[in-house]
């Protein structure tokens, strides 16, 4: 057991406009899949494929926030944030994923819209957290270019129905995971295992991401932001051969998501391999932006890939093929959570440093979308110290010059962790999956009293 840190009156003081949130998605808390005309996604179509999730469970209940929001929001409330992420389900607005628009669907996000703002919270919502409609799942789903044009499309439909209310957006979240892990390994929906012939699916949400941006202005929807996941890559060696295998690394989660959209252009070892007129949907791509999106939760420790014939990896629960010419090795002399993830705050003043280095001014206003852990229990005093030292790193980010303007603890509640089921508990809620029951976590009163004194100024 961990000892609880300071209490939360000892944290750095944060500007007063900064802006306190936390972040859900819908596949992941809202259940009522097949209700009130909502089409089938792409997570609904894996996880009934048997062996996909590990637990054996699915999204089809959830934490039932579809019907409990108005709890929710009030678990908001009672917690003083100023804000709140959620995600839009694409195949509730549009069961097809294009066409017919669901009068029903939408209307949801608008009660859940104006319920935030009568507890004077502002609704941040995520256009694509990953639920892809499975109709165009099955065309091909991000691998092929229509894909971003059906989204910029379903975008204006949101942002015509919610931008009388809403005041910051954002675009997606993680395409880097659901290329990699999505397209690239078949450890999450749609469970393609293309390695790096999954390449288009990242160029494709890319440009959805711009054409989304252009569509949202277009219904003079502002305050765009997309979420981006980012960390640091560490070298597990000097040598050569590691710290190629580390730069690769850093390419593919950093580098080839962050530069299309802050400088226009991709890293020159992946140029020629994206598909269509690439110099021109760059332009649509870094279509600026009114803040960068960053969800943080560890640094990785990369070296060359094991000798050949070695067999399949595991890291962080998924299994990595042989022939990647990576291998991320676990790093030691730090806590972990339940995921296996180390804890590492510093890392996130050292990514934000970086992110300022690298793009210097390019890069917009940071806020981070996500930043949060799993452990089990309600008396979870290890989130406590988690969040108490990501916070002060981020505070030491902003000492060094960094401007970030806002932060949301990954997540309100418990949910579905993907391809690990409901076996990962990231709430500062706790959910008990047989009565759906919420019970704050000891971190939700700390978070609550951080704010609280926080407001005193
Ligand atoms: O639960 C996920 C979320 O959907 C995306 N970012 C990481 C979280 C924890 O794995």
């Amino acid at each position: 057991m961990t000892m609880a840190p300071d209490p939360p009156r000892s944290l750095p003081r944060f500007p007063r406009d900064f802006v306190w949130g936390v972040s859900t998605s819908a596949a992941q808390i809202e259940g009522a899949v097949a209700e009130d005309g909502r089409g089938r996604s792409a997570w609904d179509a894996f996880a009934a494929e048997p062996g996909r999730i590990k637990d054996g469970s699915d999204p089809r209940v959830a934490t039932d926030h579809y019907h409990r929001y108005r709890e929710d929001v009030a678990l908001l409330r009672e917690l003083g944030v100023g804000a709140y992420r959620f995600s839009v389900a694409w195949p509730r607005v549009m069961p097809d994923g294009s066409g017919a628009v669901n009068a029903a669907g939408l209307d949801f996000y608008d009660r859940l819209v104006d319920e935030l703002l009568a507890a004077g919270i502002a609704p941040v919502p995520t256009l694509f957290h990953w639920d892809t409609p499975q109709a165009l799942e099955e065309g091909g789903g991000w691998l092929v270019r229509e894909t971003a044009d059906r989204f910029a499309a379903y975008a204006e439909v949101v942002a015509g129905r919610l931008g009388d209310r809403v005041a910051r957006w954002i675009t997606l979240n993680e395409p880097a995971e659901l290329t990699l892990l999505g397209y690239g390994l078949g450890q999450h929906a749609p469970g393609r295992q293309l390695l790096f012939e999954a390449l288009p699916a990242a160029h494709h949400q890319l440009l959805g991401h711009g054409l989304a941006v252009q569509a949202l202005r277009a219904q003079r929807a502002g305050n765009i932001g997309i979420a981006n996941s980012h960390g640091p890559t560490w070298p597990a060696s000097p040598a050569e051969a590691d710290t190629a295998a580390a730069d690769l690394y850093d390419l593919l989660l950093n580098r080839l998501f962050a530069e299309p959209v802050l400088l226009g252009r991709y890293p020159d070892e992946v140029a020629g391999l994206l598909p269509g007129p690439v110099a021109e949907d760059l332009r649509i791509i870094s279509e600026p932006l009114d803040w960068y999106g960053i969800n943080y939760y560890q640094p990785t420790l990369v070296g060359a890939p094991a000798a050949e014939g070695s067999g399949p990896t595991a890291f962080g629960g998924i299994q990595l093929p042989p022939e990647l010419p990576f291998a991320p090795r676990e790093i030691e002399g730090y806590p972990r959570t339940d995921f296996g993830w180390p804890v590492v705050p510093e890392a996130l003043t050292e990514l934000l440093v970086s992110f300022r280095e690298r793009y210097g001014d390019r890069l917009p206003p940071v806020v981070i979308t996500e930043n949060g852990c799993a452990y089990e229990g309600t008396g979870d005093t290890e989130r406590i110290t988690f969040l108490d030292g990501h916070l002060r790193a981020l505070h030491a980010a902003m000492e060094a010059g960094v401007e970030v303007r806002g932060y949301f603890v990954w997540s309100l509640l418990d949910n579905f962790e993907w391809a690990e089921g409901y076996a990962r508990r990231f709430g500062l809620v706790h959910v008990d999956y047989a009565t759906l029951e919420r019970t704050p976590k000891a971190s939700y009163h700390w978070l609550r009293d951080a704010l609280r004194e926080q407001a005193r100024g």
